[in-house]
């Protein structure tokens, strides 16, 4: 996933077409592409599919089969063994060719007696057979059950994209929780070190935030952080990094990106948040309203420029070192990473990556 925010990267697919007519919830028919060369086969096969409710369109050849497929993917494909152009079986490999794609379920049509050619399209993805002349009954219940299986597999990937998302996703603020920005932060950091490219870190944490949750209550605390996560993912591009790190701290990581650029995009941050007011009032306290500003302290890394000598966790250490300094040097501030400067204890906060 290349997005600075979780769900930012993919494309949208239809998912879940449904079943056969009758269906009552079915937001559009399912659409079913034929193969066959043979104009009454085809038009047999139509009229038979089209009667179920499904909609239908025929491919005379496969150069048109692996157009529709490609422009307009069908839910089924019944697919004659023999067109004009191409083999059944190499138009069946194309079509199974795309893992990362939608599960378009083909029916192989064939004359009764080629055994050879059925075994060879059920080991090259072939979901069933048809086999020629056809009953009508027989069409309608093989492409039914076929339908069927589609809209359990195009649930199961819904619910598996569902589930990737969620895991890395913090619950609170939207954007990349901690377990992420780890996996992601030491891919980066290695792809930085294979091709000498710059790496930057920027820790950011909001200043006296324990006061702002006891002074205006946790609800308004956590507005506060979904805001500032939306407010930071609003600000880098979309191959940066932003994640919660851990409370009130964020993590953001910068690729191909210099020390200098890198304090320039979290001054970016410091002062979209001083130039933003809360407000806060009768919901939030029971009070008064009132407006309140947000403040952070900020440190930055750079690989190599700020002299990470131990590998990913020591960026980690010298940007959560410069954080401890803007802390130090009065909050609301920038710091950068010095070459050679360590931890006092030589470990970084929160454990190990
Ligand atoms: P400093 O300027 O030194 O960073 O002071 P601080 O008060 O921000 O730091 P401290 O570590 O003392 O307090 C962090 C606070 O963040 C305490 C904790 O209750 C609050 N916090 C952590 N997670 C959440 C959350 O999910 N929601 C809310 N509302 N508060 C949270
Ligand atoms: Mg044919
Ligand atoms: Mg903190
Ligand atoms: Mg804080």
């Amino acid at each position: 996933m290349t997005a600075a925010r979780p769900g930012g990267g993919g494309s949208e697919h239809r998912e879940g077409a449904p079943a056969a007519s009758g269906d009552p919830g079915a937001p559009h028919p399912s659409r079913v592409l034929v193969v066959e060369d043979s104009p009454v086969q085809a038009e047999r096969l139509a009229q038979v599919l089209a009667a179920e409710g499904f909609e239908v369109q025929v491919a005379g050849d496969a150069a048109e089969a692996i157009r529709r497929v490609r422009t307009d993917p069908p839910d089924l494909v019944l697919l004659d063994m023999i067109l004009p152009d191409m083999s059944g079986l190499e138009v069946l490999r194309i079509i199974k060719a795309r893992p990362d794609e939608q599960f378009i379920p083909v029916i192989l049509l064939s004359v009764k007696a080629d055994l050879d050619s059925r075994v060879t399209g059920l080991r090259m993805g072939a979901d069933d057979f048809l086999a020629k002349p056809f009953a009508e009954a027989e069409v309608r219940a093989r492409a039914g059950a076929m339908l069927r299986i589609k809209t359990l597999q195009d649930q199961l990937r819904t619910a598996k994209r569902e589930c990737e998302r969620l895991s890395v996703t913090d619950g609170l603020t939207g954007i990349y929780n901690r377990r992420h920005f780890e996996d992601r932060f030491r891919e980066e950091f290695s792809r930085s070190q294979r091709h000498g490219a710059s790496l930057s870190l920027i820790m950011l944490d909001l200043d006296h935030f324990k006061a702002l949750n006891d002074g205006h209550g946790h609800p308004f605390g956590d507005r506060v952080l979904r805001e500032t996560a939306e407010l930071i993912s609003t600000s880098i591009r979309d191959h940066d990094i932003c994640a919660r790190y851990g409370g009130e701290e964020f993590a953001i990581v910068l690729p191909s990106t210099n020390l200098q650029g890198a304090a320039a995009v979290a001054e970016r941050f410091l002062t979209r948040m001083r130039g933003k007011a809360y407000r806060t009032g009768a919901e939030e306290t029971g009070g008064p309203a009132a407006e309140v500003r947000v403040t952070a302290s900020v440190g930055v890394a750079c690989h190599p420029s700020s002299g990470v000598g131990r590998g990913a966790v020591h960026l980690i250490e010298l940007a959560d070192k410069a954080l401890y300094r803007a802390k130090a040097e009065g909050r609301n501030t920038i710091r950068v990473a010095l070459p050679g400067e360590t931890t006092p204890d030589g470990v970084p906060r929160g454990g190990a990556l």
